[in-house]
């Protein structure tokens, strides 16, 4: 295996670009997929600050390596979720990084800064912990972004993950999302830009991107994650990409240029329908948001136990 760049050895084949790349071409071309996402989307112009959100897993680890490296004034932001064993591990991945490379690290917590954890609300919300869990670290990402002066917040949503939701939401017709999915939402009441650079990315090649440049990330899977429907997803899609590669690219990124753009104003947000918060002032279609409604919930509640971690198995 040959890298098709310099025909020096390859570390790793991209079957959906039909090439091979040295751990040097490798690292190029991920920036190149990353300034072209940039570029084409308007996520991010010259001298805005930047925000990303950083779990302490791969793809938010090299999305901050990425911007950091294409010249980005890009600081980080880690939410303590209060998951047990994995948030205090997951936690140390993104202080060294950011003490690895001189970059600031924003740090809220949910349990101290907000008095609940995931755990805890999962309890008191009956729902799948995922379901709190998102909802928390939209609110907060965007509560950062906009109390920080940050032009730009940025995830690090990869290609993997955008196909499996785009998947979900077709499955069930889910318009409203599907109008929402777009890899850039413009900035509103206040609340800054939020764009995904990883889109031309897939998970795969995250981890090897973290592994030729350094990067130690957490390698076990959250421990809640069970119930996420988007990991099915994966799998199918996975078992579909193997058979074709490019298939993931084409259905994502052919729902972006062809579909995308023709449902854009079926959004509750595009139409101005969403009002703002009374007691925080972020967009939502009720008088009080999920957010606060959800610390309200769990307001006085002690912590619940903490399921038993599970090794990632691929
Ligand atoms: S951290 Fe939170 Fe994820 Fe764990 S509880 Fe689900 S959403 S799986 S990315
Ligand atoms: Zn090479
Ligand atoms: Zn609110």
């Amino acid at each position: 295996m040959k890298c098709r760049v310099c025909r020096g050895p390859a570390v790793i084949d991209v079957p959906r670009h039909n090439a091979n790349f040295c751990g040097d071409h490798f690292v190029a071309h991920c920036r190149e997929q990353v300034a072209k996402a940039i570029r084409r989307g308007a996520m991010i112009e010259p001298g805005e600050r930047v925000l990303v959100a950083v779990s302490g897993g791969k793809d938010s680890l090299a999305l901050w390596d990425l911007l950091l490296d294409l010249g980005y004034e890009a600081d980080g932001l880690y939410i303590g979720l209060g998951i047990g064993e994995y948030s205090a591990e997951s936690g140390t991945y993104a202080r060294a990084f950011a003490a690895a490379r001189q970059a600031t690290l924003v740090e809220v917590d949910l349990r101290d800064d907000h008095g609940y954890d995931i755990p805890t609300a999962a309890a008191v919300t009956g729902r799948v912990p995922c379901s709190a869990c998102g909802l928390s670290k939209r609110h907060l990402f965007d509560a950062a972004g906009r109390d920080g002066g940050y032009a730009v917040v940025a995830t690090g949503h990869n290609l993997d993950d955008e196909a499996a939701v785009l998947f979900g939401n077709v499955l069930r017709w889910d318009v409203e999302y599907l109008a929402r999915q777009r890899p850039v939402l413009p900035a509103r009441d206040g609340f800054p830009r939020k764009v995904k650079p990883l889109i031309r990315l897939a998970e795969r090649e995250m981890a090897a991107y973290c592994v030729v440049r350094g990067i130690d990330y957490i390698v076990e899977e959250c421990p809640m994650a069970e119930g996420n429907r988007h990991l099915e997803y994966k799998n199918v899609l996975n078992a579909i990409e193997v058979a074709s590669p490019g298939t993931k690219h084409a259905f994502y990124h052919g729902f972006l240029e062809r579909l995308a753009p023709a449902i854009a104003d079926q959004s509750l947000a595009e139409q101005g329908a969403i009002g703002t918060c009374q007691r925080c002032g972020a967009p939502t279609p009720a008088d009080v948001c999920a957010f606060c409604r959800l610390v309200e919930r769990t307001a006085g509640r002690d912590p619940v136990p903490m399921p038993i971690p599970r090794r990632r198995s691929r």
